[in-house]
């Protein structure tokens, strides 16, 4: 399948790639591992302002926020266990888009789950493999979400994500900044609760 073509050099949109009963069997899947890892709200490093959606990690290493900064982590700190395991059908969505030869350690979960949640305009600079993609899946409502420039201020885009969509950003887009500005509550009906909820696969370490 090709992408849209985005207007920026790395950065590709697929969308409805997963298809309704896949994206279901993820679902069912995350519920399953939020019993061993539940979400939970992070807070900013610092000032301890918590945000406005809850988090949790799939895969050998999970990105948490601490009072120090941003780091990756083996375990959880909330209950100090490892996280689970990455679904088969995210690494192979991995092994499909990615065109890189080792395979994701993280798979963040954002989850968004009210008309306020959104995310703040950012830069995905906490990982080594920089030369990795990073590929995103959305699941339930479609959101508003913005790619800029790599200085704020530079000018930025907005594209609607829906369920099933995939975004790969690599190559010269991997470290633009980015934001989800809202969600747009009730477009979908895949999450029970409804709300969105945004599979984030990366590459933390270079393979050896
Ligand atoms: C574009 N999550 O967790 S993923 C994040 O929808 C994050 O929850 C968003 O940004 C969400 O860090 C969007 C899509 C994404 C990720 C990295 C990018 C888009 C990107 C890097 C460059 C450009
Ligand atoms: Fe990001």
């Amino acid at each position: 399948m090709k992408p849209v073509d985005t207007g920026f050099e790395g950065l590709a949109l697929y969308p409805r790639f997963v298809d309704e009963a896949a994206q279901a069997a993820l679902v069912a899947e995350l519920v399953r591992a939020f019993e061993s890892a539940p979400p939970y709200r992070p807070r900013m490093p610092r000032t301890a302002k918590p945000w406005s959606i809850r988090q949790t990690n799939l895969g050998p290493l999970g990105w948490v926020s601490r009072p120090g900064g941003y780091s990756y982590s083996s375990t959880n700190d909330v209950n100090g266990r490892r996280w689970p395991a990455i679904p088969g059908a995210l690494l192979a969505l991995w092994e499909e888009l990615a065109a890189f030869p080792a395979p994701p350690e993280c798979c963040l979960v954002n989850l968004y789950e009210h008309g306020k949640a959104r995310m703040g305009l950012h830069r995905d600079e906490d990982e080594e493999a920089l030369e990795a993609p990073v590929v995103s899946l959305s699941l339930g409502d479609t959101c508003v979400f913005r790619v800029g420039g790599f200085a704020r201020g530079d000018k930025s885009k907005s594209f609607r994500l829906s369920s099933g969509d995939v975004l790969v950003m690599g190559g010269s887009s991997r470290l633009r900044l980015h934001g989800v500005d809202r969600v747009i509550f009730g477009s979908s009906r895949l999450l029970p609760g409804g709300g969105r909820i945004n599979l984030t696969l990366r590459r933390v370490n270079k393979p050896a």
